[in-house]
């Protein structure tokens, strides 16, 4: 039924936007915008010297099926008071990208953890729908480029999908007194050392810890795709006391 809805969508864009063309030569099940005009599955490139949420996106069940506040894709800095943790990190956007694209984002700075469970970490947020809840049902999973520079010695580094059930009030439904909050569908990252890596994510493939209030479904499928604030690439110390080096690069990120 997915796919069968995923043609009629592709076969209805066919018909706007390449007047002409056969909606019978398009591979059913398999949505390929990005050879189309608009393009309507990156999320960002940064390739027009810009962190803008590309604004033709596609969003399930929105008027015109397109992200209607499509924000930025912004760097956070939210425990910055020491002694207790402290965040510094900027977002540029650098060249060269990810796979011979011309500029990509790059984040830089520093986390220090005193390893007092406070667990300050450096996120770097793609708002497709500016921090309001984005359904991304129509999409199976998420491709993107990262890149760690060598100097980056952070102990713990994930990529991320906040749900407005897993994200602490206000901008999430989670009670953060529960200490249940920020259990996201997620997957660690590796270091690169100063290499491209291509990710290609499946949403389904993403878990939890365990901790947090349980979803339903229980997997990052049905209802939980309707409820997406944005995509985190996240590094800290993971509570080990001491100051870590942040210095990753993210780019190319694409729905499929
Ligand atoms: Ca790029
Ligand atoms: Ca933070």
């Amino acid at each position: 039924m997915k796919s069968n809805f995923k043609f009629l969508v592709l076969a209805a864009t066919c018909a706007l936007f390449c007047v002409g063309c056969e909606p019978k030569t398009v591979p059913v099940g398999a949505y390929q915008a990005p050879g189309t005009t608009p393009d309507r599955t990156t999320v960002a490139n940064f390739n027009d010297d810009t962190a803008n949420i590309n604004p033709f996106l596609f969003e399930s069940g929105v008027p015109g099926d397109t992200v209607t506040f499509h924000g930025a894709v912004t760097v956070v800095n939210n425990f910055t008071a020491p002694p207790k943790a402290d965040e510094f990190a900027v977002m540029t956007i650098e060249g060269p990208g990810a796979n011979n694209s011309p500029l990509a984002c790059h984040v830089s700075g520093a986390v220090t953890d005193y390893g007092d469970g406070v667990y300050p970490a450096i996120d770097l947020q793609a708002q497709m729908e500016g921090g309001k809840r984005y359904n991304m049902s129509f999409f199976t999973g998420v491709n993107f480029y990262f890149k760690t520079g060598v100097d980056d010695n952070v102990k713990k580094r994930v990529f991320q999908i906040p749900l407005f059930e897993t994200q602490a009030v206000p901008t999430g439904n989670c009670d953060n007194s529960t200490n249940r909050c920020y259990d996201h569908f997620g997957t660690a990252l590796s270091a690169t050392n100063g290499s491209w890596q291509k990710l290609s994510l499946k949403f389904s493939s993403l878990t939890r810890q365990g901790f947090g209030f349980p979803l339903t479904p229980t997997d990052l499928s049905g209802f939980n795709l309707t409820q997406v604030l944005w995509l985190l690439w996240e590094e800290g110390n993971a509570n080990a006391a001491g100051t870590a080096t942040v210095d990753f690069w993210v780019d190319e990120i694409q729905f499929f």
